[in-house]
């Protein structure tokens, strides 16, 4: 499709709640809005960097340099033909991979729309349903983080994700787990300990966790395989898997026995789906993880998540967990089952809440074809 203007709303919206990891707390969550005109479609994607760089390096800032000042000639007036194609132009710029994600997702809702397929039916999605679990951040103390689980049970989901941090751990972990017992319970660190420091996670080894996601450095593979094999808990890797051939090095190395699989951080949709191919064919467990994402973010993960390889409930909560107001008029809503229905309209299968957008907008700009 011939790309005739690409539009960047930098955004911010206030989440219901604090949401604190071992890298920060976020009271409120900024994102990049990307907005492709062609052919008389528009197309949506979201970027996800955030204001800071916590998770990664990217941040919105970054990513609207990326955006504006490099990926935007390489799209603008060029005829793109699929996700792959996309790849291939922007293959000169060096890492970014949220940014350049942020445009693939937007692609891809311009391809569906023009074909009428979701993106479901696109990627090849079995399910009708995706099972879903809720992410908790920090909370002041183990009471409170149980008082918050119980809060989440009581609304349905059943599967349970902690973040933990050193010196909060093994109390918090514990006290869950003595609360809750058959619990689906799994924690997150994001990359806050070191081999030698990860001897504090001993204790949760014996909790019968789902898995202990990134406990280790981003470009830690290597220490990721000697803890992985002191540990009878599958480790997952969030962070250190920027690319399917990371995804390669990690299962080879046997680093992880769990992939988090988020699009954005990998570099688009195209290779989550090649990474879940290849997880798929080798039987390793992979599920779809999260950045807090607007109803835009949501309905791609949502629609990633129905392959038939992620067998793991995903990071993919309702919109009431995150946001009072979102950016599109569709409201995801958990089902009885802790599931979430994937969007079946052409592309996302989303529309904007144009007010909403506009008074979340902190800066806007249009680029278009000469
Ligand atoms: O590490 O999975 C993570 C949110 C922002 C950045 C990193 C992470 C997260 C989450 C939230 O855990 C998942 C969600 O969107 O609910
Ligand atoms: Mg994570």
């Amino acid at each position: 499709m011939k790309i005739e203007s690409l539009t960047l709303h930098h955004i911010s919206m206030p989440l219901v709640a604090p949401f604190e990891t071992s890298f920060g707390r976020e009271t409120v969550r900024e994102c990049i809005l990307v907005t492709l005109q062609a052919e008389g479609l528009t197309g949506y994607g979201e970027c996800v960097a955030s204001r800071d760089p916590g998770y990664s390096y990217e941040t919105t800032g970054t990513a609207w340099h990326i955006l504006k000042d490099f990926i935007a000639s390489l799209v603008l007036g060029k005829d793109i033909h699929n996700a792959n194609d996309f790849q291939k132009r922007v293959e000169g710029i060096r890492g970014h991979h949220l940014a350049k994600a942020g445009v693939e997702m937007a692609l891809w809702d311009l391809f569906g729309k023009r074909d009428g397929k979701s993106l479901k039916e696109m990627f090849g999605g079995t399910r009708d349903k995706v099972e879903v679990g809720v992410s908790i951040g920090i909370q002041e103390s183990a009471s409170a983080l149980v008082r918050s689980v119980e809060s989440y049970l009581q609304q349905g989901y059943r599967r349970i994700k902690i973040k933990i941090k050193p010196g909060r751990e093994v109390e918090e972990t514990s006290a869950v787990r003595r609360a809750y017992p058959d619990l689906r319970l799994q924690v997150d660190a994001n990359s806050a300990y070191t081999l030698e420091s990860a001897i504090a996670l001993k204790p949760l080894d014996d909790l019968d966790l789902l898995l202990i996601e990134q406990p280790l450095f981003e470009d830690d593979i290597w220490d990721h395989r000697k803890l992985q094999a002191e540990f009878k808990t599958p480790i997952c890797l969030d962070e250190s898997v920027v690319s399917p051939r990371h995804a390669r090095y990690a299962l080879e190395m046997e680093a992880c026995r769990i992939i988090n699989i988020k699009p954005a951080r990998v570099g688009g949709l195209s290779q989550a789906v090649a990474i879940h191919g290849d997880c798929h064919a080798q039987s390793v467990p992979v599920w779809c993880g999260g950045m807090l994402e607007t109803g835009v973010g949501r309905a791609s993960n949502l629609a990633l998540a129905s392959l038939p390889g992620f067998v793991l409930p995903g990071d993919i909560s309702a919109s009431d967990r995150y946001y009072q107001r979102d950016i599109t008029n569709e409201r995801f809503v958990l089902n009885d089952d802790s599931t979430i229905n994937p969007p079946n309209g052409p592309g996302l299968g989303i529309t904007i809440d144009e007010d909403a957008l506009k008074g979340f907008t902190l800066s806007e700009i249009t680029l278009k074809a000469e």
